[in-house]
């Protein structure tokens, strides 16, 4: 899926500090690559400022408390760069290459076409996208929606790309047509933290930000592959060793940001390579024992409360807490032996990491993929909490969860509405507010979607940004599936697979970056977006859209709504003149967005008010609750591996920057899988080796890959790794968790063999 390239796939160990010159190196050579050698470094100064820039696309991390001016880093450089190119998709490439010849181009070469200019529909005689005008193109998707014998037949996709104005619109457009089917790229990555933090505390987010982060004592971080993924938070770790916290790093790697660290934006350090160790201990459970893990280290904690009065908080646990004494029972009669067996570690390094955290007066856990992507997303979070509840610490300075969010705004569009559960509480104020009459039953999800796309139920898919068809799992049938509608479209900034495994009818729709300057009738917009600690803020962009014929995505929403519904009473075309309405009747509807115009302009935003961090909790009980969940056999079977699908450094998520993996020491491959050397030598495989990987899902199905390469690779027995979305294609649907409905991306079940 990554570009051609000429050399020898190659590993060689990086030991270097996370961030700082290879960074710098790299970000040089794509800015030359995307030609924007002087608008890049432009723009980047105007990213994440405190007032007047644009929100950097690239993660959910949260902007400097302290109003830093530089506060970047390199893949954020990268994914500006990306969307800001040079390189232009225009109806010429369209007239040249067929829909079929382009689906036979790799992933990078879709998308390093450049920026799509104007709409495009699907000519089936052809086999060529032809251009259409916005006004034909809506008329199609309105007439589509209308002749639908059923709301339910069509689905909204969102991946969280989209401000929140724009979100808002288009849960009212889907809620308005009469349908809850508002599947989002949340179903494939956080859906297992909401519902754990919902029924643990109430809320389903985070109760900290990074105020939090700059006083805590030990923070705990499973699961995040943090100097690729999120690589403001090196900054963090940096401060937070300077200032003498403990880290502890919980990951089947031991990845670059467990070793040592320079912010990314710190050119003095930089220049004197003066890295900081970003580490106090690193735990390489085998995947899915972090449940077993948190469990040990819970258990630790009430053995030390024997004989230590200070290692439960005790009066914080009886006033705010409920059911601990069932899981304190649990704790209790779970043996070392099985929680050894279960996290791949041994007794001595839980108890190293319990006394880490009965040390600290103040403990942050994160995580993000390595904890969601599993059966038991939701009972390894909720434990995250229980640890957390055991010595209070929640509701207070320097401590609490803290999830790191993928998308840069997907927390934001949850909050705006896109939910295929929505409660009967916002539905209510919705109505209240939009004069709807929203539809109670809930929608379908994105494996929902995809069944119901194969069965023919759902007959029209949109695609609110992102690469549905890449990024599901179990890629044939969601092949198929997308194949079966008679009406796909995708709002885009550039080509990809999507767009080439599309309905019987399909529409591209291009939109407008989050750089680019948004002018309406009521002049400049900007649009509103919240990170992973539920700060809002705007964003405003300040370059010329790529093409004149480029429309925002609320102008978009807006289009296919008026088509769809010609009578409805909503506003679209007065919303679109002046984002400031969107917002007005947002406050209306939404919690804690009271006054949104005139906070949203303060100059850090406003944080989204979070009863639990106040120790109020919106559970049965009124309390926090314990949750006292069996632990999950997480061990394969003898002959199988447990494999993780994940990102590579050079990537975001289905979109492919170069086929390097710098921090894992990768050149030139993709197509690998990492494996512990013991369990090659069983298998009789060496170094670069072309294996065949086959999964067996639930129902016995099996799916395989053929011709990877064996990367010998210093992690726990049993477990393998490969990259997403190349891997896609081993994940079946049927296996997704039945707690959270998220496909299980991070333990498929495969054996390994040498190629024959
Ligand atoms: N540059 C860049 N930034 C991104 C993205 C990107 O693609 N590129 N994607 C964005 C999105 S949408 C998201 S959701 C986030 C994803 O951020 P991550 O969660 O970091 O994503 P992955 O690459 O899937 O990495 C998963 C990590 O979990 C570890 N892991 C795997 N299995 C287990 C396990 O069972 N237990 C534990 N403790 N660890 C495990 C892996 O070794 C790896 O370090 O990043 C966001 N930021
Ligand atoms: N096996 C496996 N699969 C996974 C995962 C995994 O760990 N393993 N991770 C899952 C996760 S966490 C996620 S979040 C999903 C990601 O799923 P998606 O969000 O669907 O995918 P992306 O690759 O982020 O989408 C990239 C596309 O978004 C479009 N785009 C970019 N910017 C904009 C914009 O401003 N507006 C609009 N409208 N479009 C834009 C571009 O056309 C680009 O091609 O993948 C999931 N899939
Ligand atoms: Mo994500």
């Amino acid at each position: 899926m990554g570009p051609a390239h000429t050399g020898e796939p190659g590993y060689r160990p990086y030991r270097h500090p996370a961030a700082g010159w290879g960074a710098a190196k790299s970000v040089t050579h794509f800015l030359v690559r995307e030609r924007t050698l002087v608008d890049g470094p432009r723009a980047v100064m105007r990213m994440n400022h405190e007032n007047g820039g644009f929100d950097c696309p690239g993660c959910a991390w949260p902007d400097d408390t302290k109003g830093l001016k530089l506060d970047i880093c390199e893949n954020g450089i990268k994914h500006v760069t990306w969307e800001m190119t040079a390189k232009r998709a225009g109806r010429e490439l369209f007239a040249r290459h067929s829909v079929s010849e382009l689906f036979e181009w790799s992933d990078f070469e879709l998308e390093d076409q450049g920026r799509l200019t104007e709409p495009m529909v699907y000519d089936p005689d052809t086999d060529h996208y032809v251009p259409i005008s916005w006004h034909d193109a809506f008329e199609l998707v309105g007439r589509t929606l209308r002749g639908l014998d059923h709301p339910d037949r069509a689905s909204f996709y969102t991946s969280g790309r989209l401000g929140n104005e724009a979100a808002f619109l288009y849960q009212l457009m889907a809620r308005e047509l009469g349908t809850n089917n508002l599947p989002d790229c949340s179903n494939m990555c956080h859906e297992a933290s909401g519902r754990a933090l919902q029924a643990s505390l109430g809320t389903g987010k985070g109760t900290v930000d990074l105020r939090d982060w700059e006083a805590t004592d030990a923070l705990f971080i499973l699961g995040v592959n943090v100097a690729s993924n999120a690589p403001r938070m090196l900054t963090s770790l940096v401060e937070a060793r300077q200032r003498g916290a403990r880290i502890v790093h919980i990951n089947p790697f031991v990845e670059a940001a467990a070793g040592k660290a320079i912010i990314p934006h710190d050119f003095k350090d930089m220049a004197l390579l003066d890295a900081t160790r970003t580490s106090s201990l690193n735990l390489q459970v085998r995947i899915g024992g972090d449940m077993a893990l948190l469990r040990g280290m819970a258990k630790a904690v009430l053995e030390q409360a024997r004989t230590d009065p200070h290692a439960l908080d005790r009066e914080f646990v009886d006033r705010h807490t409920a059911a601990f004494e069932e899981y304190r029972e649990l704790c209790e009669a779970t043996s070392w032996e099985e929680l050894e067996r279960q996290s791949g570690l041994g007794r001595a390094d839980i108890l190293k990491a319990a006394r880490i955290y009965t040390d600290a007066d103040r403990s942050i856990v994160t995580w993000c993929l390595g904890v969601t992507q599993h059966e038991h997303g939701v009972d390894t979070v909720r434990e995250i909490v229980n640890l957390l509840l055991l010595r209070g610490n929640l509701g207070r300075e320097g401590a609490g969860p803290s999830p790191v969010r993928g998308h840069s705004n997907v927390q934001g569009n949850r909050t705006c509405g896109i939910d295929h559960r929505p409660t009967a509480e916002f539905l209510d104020r919705l109505a209240g507010a939009c004069g709807i009459e929203p539809p109670r039953e809930h929608g379908l999800d994105t494996v929902g979607t995809i069944r119901a796309m194969h069965r023919g139920e759902v007959k029209v898919f949109v695609g609110m940004g992102g690469n549905f068809a890449l990024a599901a799992p179990d890629s044939a049938f969601t092949y198929d599936a997308l194949r079966n509608c008679d009406l796909t479209v995708q709002v885009s900034t550039k080509l990809n697979r999507s767009h080439l495994v599309h309905g019987r009818q399909a529409l591209i729709l291009p939109c407008l970056g989050r750089t680019e300057k948004d002018h309406q009738r009521g002049g400049l917009q900007s649009t509103s977006v919240e990170d992973s600690m539920s700060m809002v803020h705007l964003s405003v962009g300040m370059k010329r859209p790529a093409s004149r014929r480029l429309l925002s995505e609320p102008a978009i929403v807006a289009g296919m709504a008026r088509a769809a519904l010609p009578d409805s009473p909503t506003p679209w075309e007065w919303y679109v003149e002046d984002y400031d309405r969107i917002r007005d009747t947002m406050s209306q509807v939404l919690d804690g967005f009271e006054d949104f115009n005139r906070r949203v302009r303060l100059p850090l935003g406003f944080r989204i008010k979070q009863p639990a961090r106040e120790l109020v909790f919106l559970t049965p009980s009124g309390r926090a609750e314990f949750s006292s969940a069996p632990l999950p056999d997480v061990v394969p079977e003898p002959g199988t591996l447990a494999l993780g699908t994940m990102r590579s450094h050079d990537q975001w998520n289905t979109t492919i920057y170069s086929d390097n993996d710098r921090y894992r020491g990768i050149k030139n491959l993709r197509e690998l899988v990492f494996m512990n050397e013991d369990d090659m030598r069983e298998r009789e495989v060496d170094a670069f080796d072309p294996v065949r990987v086959v999964a067996t899902a639930a129902d016995g199905s099996q799916r395989s890959l053929d011709g990877f390469l064996a990367v010998p690779y210093e992690m726990p027995r049993g477990c393998a790794a490969g990259y997403m979305p190349e891997m896609n294609v081993l994940i079946a649907l049927c296996d997704h968790s039945t707690q959270s409905d998220q496909p299980i991306m991070k333990h498929v079940r495969v054996r390994i063999t040498a190629a024959v």
